[in-house]
């Protein structure tokens, strides 16, 4: 399968410092057998596969998978819940060498049309029904030129995952430098892109991270954001969870109605969320009497965590908190286990590699003064060269010298650790003042009446630019009002031109297919609307 390799030295490098194995994600689970077999790897509802189990079922669906006509570099749209067929069915198309493309259960026709399409995907797998959500019929609407649509559950006019035969072919020996899985971008602009995430590079993402959150044998993992999200597939997530042979339990639903149970019952140790879950759990252990203290560590990233919830999870969601910023481009940074409380309330992380390149831009791509803000630009041993099959936006999004540009605007602390901005997109231009959305956000959220808040950029004649708020109000508080608001923003030290011109008040704010805050929803609801009370001045 075509992708942009690491250049020669730089390989070199990376194997030298013992970074780059040859490991394969399906040797993971190998050696995971031969050293476990009896544990249990993988809890799904009442099922329960000891690593020996899951090893063998892998490859029984990879014999099926090859069987059926899938070669080695062809591609399978995977979109499938947190059950155990997700695991099966992601090291059984690794086992024969098929590419999965990982969509997430919350994708509708737009974005699965765009994989299909753009990976040329020679399978389609999905469950028959999800959360209300008939899957057959989405695969009706897009899997017209796929070969395979199989479906976990009842199939309909489709075939079932348990009736692909378990017998078949060789499997192939797999390459640890080629892909092994296309992973989504998670960026907010244009079409989502595919990742190619190598067997090396990506067994190290997990091995490494693993070692960072000093996974063991004891711990137990619960996958509650969608398992085909980089965070808990890799970071350590799943497959860090089989690297030291723990245990994963799948959980169908992020709620704290579902997850608490869980980790009551499966005495889970590990979970990772985004900061509207880690604010819903939070809220949860207000009437939620379930025993979480088995959580010794809650890992929340994916987007900003704003500091007064930091200060607040524990101990009550967890004994120890990690913040992790992490892109599914590859760069991973993790609070440590033993940084000062500050620095894991304050910061996003440090990179997890030695190897990691990071330099903090300018516009001009200068490196800025120590502390200041600026772009965020990477290259390193586990992210990637190039996106899938668009070289033209691939000249763009990195440098001629291989520097991912993020899009990420950052602040590097001395130690390292890095303090998240915002985007570059988001900074807002009103009339020729930068306005930072994240900035605006924390500062609404200490205000008592607010529980949730985005900020955005929305077109305006006069001033290009207006800054719109739109928040949850607290459960029992009074919504606010523009005026007093302002008044209490310009009381905590705001510029004027900082301020919201328009503030919308909405029961829920709509969410991402892994559960971030959506802002380009936001937008093209807000931007088609004018706010009440007449024209903006
Ligand atoms: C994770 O990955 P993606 O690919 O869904 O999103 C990446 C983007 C980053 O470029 C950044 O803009 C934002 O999400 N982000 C954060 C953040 N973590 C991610 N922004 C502020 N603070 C954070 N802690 O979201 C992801 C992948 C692996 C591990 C964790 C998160």
């Amino acid at each position: 399968m075509t992708f942009t390799p690491w250049p020669a030295e730089f390989a070199d490098r990376y194997r030298a410092a013992g970074i780059w194995r040859d490991e394969t994600l399906c040797g993971l689970l190998d050696d995971a057998a031969a050293r476990w077999g009896s544990s249990i790897a993988l809890v799904d509802g009442a099922r329960r596969l000891s690593y020996a189990e899951l090893s063998e079922a892998t490859i029984a669906m990879g014999h099926g998978f090859a069987r059926l006509g899938l070669r080695p570099g062809d591609r399978a749209v995977v979109q499938l819940p947190n059950t155990a067929e997700f695991v099966i069915t992601l090291f059984g198309l690794l086992r024969a060498g098929v590419v999965p493309v990982l969509a997430l259960p919350a994708h509708r026709r737009t974005e699965i049309a765009h994989f299909v399409a753009h990976a040329e995907a020679a399978a389609y797998i999905i469950p028959d029904l999800f959360a209300g959500f008939d899957y057959r019929t989405l695969a009706g609407e897009v899997a017209d030129g796929v070969r395979h649509v199989l479906v976990a559950g009842e199939p309909g006019r489709y075939t079932a995952l348990r009736d692909v035969p378990s017998d078949g072919l060789d499997l192939p020996d797999l390459d640890p430098g080629d892909p092994a899985v296309l992973l989504i971008s998670g960026g907010t602009t244009g079409k989502p892109k595919l990742i190619p995430r190598t067997h090396r590079d990506y067994a190290y993402n997990a091995r490494a991270s693993a070692e960072v959150c000093a996974l063991t044998a004891d711990d137990v993992y619960l996958a509650c954001l969608p398992a085909a999200h980089n965070f808990p597939l890799a970071c350590p997530g799943i497959l860090g969870t089989f690297g030291v042979g723990g245990t994963v339990v799948m959980s169908p639903s992020p709620s704290p109605d579902t997850a608490f149970g869980l980790i009551e019952a499966e005495r889970v140790t590990v979970t990772a969320l985004v900061p509207p879950l880690a604010r819903l759990w939070h809220e949860a252990t207000g009437w939620d009497t379930r025993d979480l203290r088995s959580l010794r560590l809650l890992q929340v990233g994916g987007a900003k965590l704003d500091e007064d919830l930091a200060r607040r999870l524990r101990p009550a969601v967890g004994r120890q908190l990690q913040q992790v910023f992490g892109m599914a481009e590859g760069l991973l940074n993790y609070t440590r286990l033993d940084d000062a409380d500050e620095l894991i309330v304050t910061t996003q992380g440090r990179p997890l590699s030695t190897m990691d390149e990071v330099r903090v831009v300018d516009r001009d791509g200068l490196p800025v003064a120590a502390g200041e803000a600026g772009e965020l630009w990477t290259r390193g041993p586990y992210t990637l060269r190039g996106y899938y099959r668009v070289p033209e936006y691939n000249a763009t999004a990195f440098t001629p010298d291989g520097f991912f540009r993020t899009g990420d605007l950052v602040r590097q602390l001395p130690s390292g650790h890095l303090i998240v901005a915002g985007r570059i997109k988001e900074v807002i231009n009103r009339g020729g003042e930068n306005v930072s959305a994240t900035e605006l956000e924390e500062h609404l959220l200490a205000h008592p009446a607010v529980a949730q808040a985005a900020v955005l950029g929305l077109p305006d004649p006069v001033h290009g630019e207006i800054v719109c708020a739109v928040v949850r109000v607290t459960a029992g508080a009074e919504a606010p009002r523009l005026k007093p608001l302002k008044a209490f923003l310009t009381g905590r030290g705001l510029a004027r031109f900082t301020l919201p011109d328009r503030l919308e008040i909405l029961d829920e704010l709509p969410h991402t297919a892994v559960g971030k805050i959506d802002k380009r929803a936001l937008a093209l609801t807000f931007s088609r609307t004018r706010a009440a009370g007449g024209p903006i001045v």
